[in-house]
């Protein structure tokens, strides 16, 4: 367990220090701040000690960042500031408290993040959902479309795979259901799959880290 925190602390590092200015330059309550400051110098046994200290008052404060990170006044810089930030007070809150609800939620926010809006599916023909993964345009490489559908319980999606390049993916059963596992999909094929349970299924490509999707199953 510590062993891939460590890898994704190293991973969120880099794009941390990237964002830096912009969280060092937001505005955060006193316990954030103590929090970001203790980040900032690298001192991990300060940061934890923040949690400590106030780990009554944590719950609330990821949540405030969480809350931030969806108002449409914020550049998309300073909201994926407050989702690091939330994510990294959450992780420590989990090490002090065995808690991991926070982590669902700041995980689950991240998700959304990049998801478009929702989008009600209407069955094909061959009385299918069809998700298409489509070539890279100058603009964008690597995604679903739609990425963010609603289906009925006992209904099929079929992920067609129009792009030059293979995709993979698997549901996060951490923040909703788990059960979707696709073989590896070639370009010019597809896949198909059945939700007989309703739930949330966000999913994600192992081969392309940010090419996600979510499928809310209606009863
Ligand atoms: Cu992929």
């Amino acid at each position: 367990m510590h062993k891939k925190r460590l890898a994704h602390t190293l991973t969120l590092t880099v794009v941390f220090l990237l964002s830096l200015f912009t969280i060092a330059n937001a505005e955060y309550s006193t316990v954030v701040s103590e929090y970001v400051k203790a980040y900032e110098l690298n001192d991990e046994g300060a940061a934890l000690k923040v949690i400590e200290e106030n780990v009554e008052a944590v719950p609330s404060e990821v949540k405030a960042l969480i809350y931030r990170s969806y108002s449409p006044k914020e550049t998309q810089e300073k909201k994926d500031a407050y989702l690091f930030i939330a994510e990294q007070m959450a992780m420590d809150y989990k090490d002090v408290t065995g808690e991991i609800d926070l982590i669902k939620e700041s995980k689950r926010a991240i998700f959304e993040q990049k998801l478009d809006k929702e989008v009600v599916g209407v069955l094909n023909k061959d009385k299918v959902h069809i998700i298409d993964s489509p070539k890279e345009t100058a603009t964008q490489k690597n995604y679903f479309v739609p990425n963010n559908l609603v289906i009925k319980a006992g209904e099929t999606v079929r992920w067609s795979n129009t792009d030059d390049i293979a995709h993979l993916f698997a549901s996060f059963s951490i923040i909703g259901k788990g059960g979707l596992f696709t073989p590896n999909i070639a370009p010019g094929t597809h896949w198909e799959y059945t939700f007989a349970e309703s739930g949330e299924y966000y999913y994600l490509c192992f081969i392309h880290k940010g090419m996600v999707g979510k499928i809310r199953v209606e009863e």
